[in-house]
């Protein structure tokens, strides 16, 4: 038996790889690999595959970090600052409501005037307004800068965040957690120590989260590997995560050179060596505002049994060039996973199923 055939019995075998394996798995054909991935898929979730109706509001675009790879901070490239008052951002959770919305995903950027208060204010008057609306809010990376600038532990800024409203966390700010490239893409942001811990301490309060990865710029194979490993380990020990999401990296208008792009070959492999590696994350996420939606179908073969949601508005992918800004009507949303041969399955925030298209 050859190394690859004795490291794909043991993926039949439903065992464990290691860093070194989970090298190995880039070097199989893409085909046989996503026969793998989807393997296990079907056997959690057959053909179906599920999306929310969400809205994704971006409140402020001033930072004080300056991350190589983004275009949405307000900067030399992007000249046009803005942070939006309480009532813009109720008005926007409001009429995303209207139009079916179960979910706002409200993310930042590190804005040293807007303060405490504004953050956090907003996500209560929208819970108080409209109770049923999750609210899926603040990166680590944010969770991190509002601890630091108003000198508070962790477990009192969730303390805070668990008050104001904060039903989940998204999974932002998780970059790649090798620190060398880390240090090199977004050097002064949260470290990846500090990341894992704040998603440990949300966990251990019973409250649920998302990691995201985001690959393709110039990190190495064995980074993303290192990155997952690190995200299966803390699962291991809480339990929390509901949905890893490989972010592709968008390469317009940001500070990051990168040499070579990914092919959708590589995309494709590393949504399905997630689905294999991450065998204690239920769910895994094609993102469609970075993969291109043709992409994110084509990924349900491939491991993805999750496409994200409607998304309404999206600002942080968008300006850096994925084509996300306007979201995707649903019933157009519906029939691209309908006639990609999948069962669209609308879920809440934390994967209970609402509605079956079958
Ligand atoms: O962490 C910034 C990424 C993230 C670029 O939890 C970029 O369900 C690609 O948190 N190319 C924030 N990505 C977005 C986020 C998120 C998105 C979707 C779903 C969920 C979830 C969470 O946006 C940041 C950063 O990695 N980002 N710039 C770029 N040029």
């Amino acid at each position: 038996m050859s190394a690859q055939e004795a490291l794909i019995a043991k993926i039949r075998a439903g065992e464990r790889l290691s860093q070194e394996e989970g090298e190995v798995l880039y070097d199989l054909d893409l085909l046989t690999l996503g026969e793998l991935a989807d393997g296990i898929r079907r056997e959690r979730y057959g053909k179906k595959s599920y999306f929310n109706i969400n809205r994704h509001i971006n409140p402020t675009n001033i930072c004080k970090d300056i991350c190589k790879f983004c275009a949405y901070s307000a900067s030399r490239k992007n000249p046009n600052q803005y942070t939006m008052s309480h009532e813009e951002i109720l008005s926007i959770a409001g009429e995303a409501r209207a139009k079916g919305a179960k979910e706002v995903h409200i993310v930042s950027a590190h804005n040293p005037e807007a303060g405490l208060d504004w953050y956090l204010g907003a996500f209560r008057k929208i819970k108080d307004a409209y109770p049923d609306l999750h609210v899926k809010a603040l990166t680590a990376a944010e969770v991190n800068f509002l601890a630091e600038s108003n000198g508070l532990s962790y477990d009192e800024m969730i303390d805070l965040m668990i008050e104001s409203g904060v039903d989940s966390m998204p999974g932002g700010g998780a970059e790649i957690f090798d620190e060398e490239v880390r240090d090199y893409i977004c050097k002064g942001k949260v470290s990846s120590d500090q990341w894992l811990e704040i998603h440990r301490k949300w966990h251990q309060r019973g409250r649920e989260s998302n990691a995201t990865m985001l690959f393709g710029h110039v990190e190495k194979r064995s980074h993303r590997i290192d990155h997952m490993l690190r995200l299966r380990t803390l699962q291991d020990e809480t339990g929390g995560f509901n949905a890893f999401i490989p972010l592709v990296y968008q390469r317009e208008n940001n500070f990051l050179r990168v040499e070579e792009f990914p092919t959708a070959q590589e995309i494709l492999k590393t949504y399905a060596i997630a689905r294999i590696l991450l065998d204690n994350i239920p769910h895994i996420k094609a993102y469609w505002a970075t993969s291109t939606i043709g992409l994110a179908l084509l990924a349900q073969e491939f491991g993805a049994d999750d496409l994200d949601g409607t998304i309404q508005k999206e600002s942080i992918q968008s300006a850096a060039g994925a084509a996300s800004a306007q979201g995707m009507e649903l019933e157009e949303f519906v029939a691209l996973i309908r006639n990609s041969g999948f069962i669209p399955v609308e879920r809440d925030s934390l994967y209970n199923e609402l509605k079956v298209y079958d």
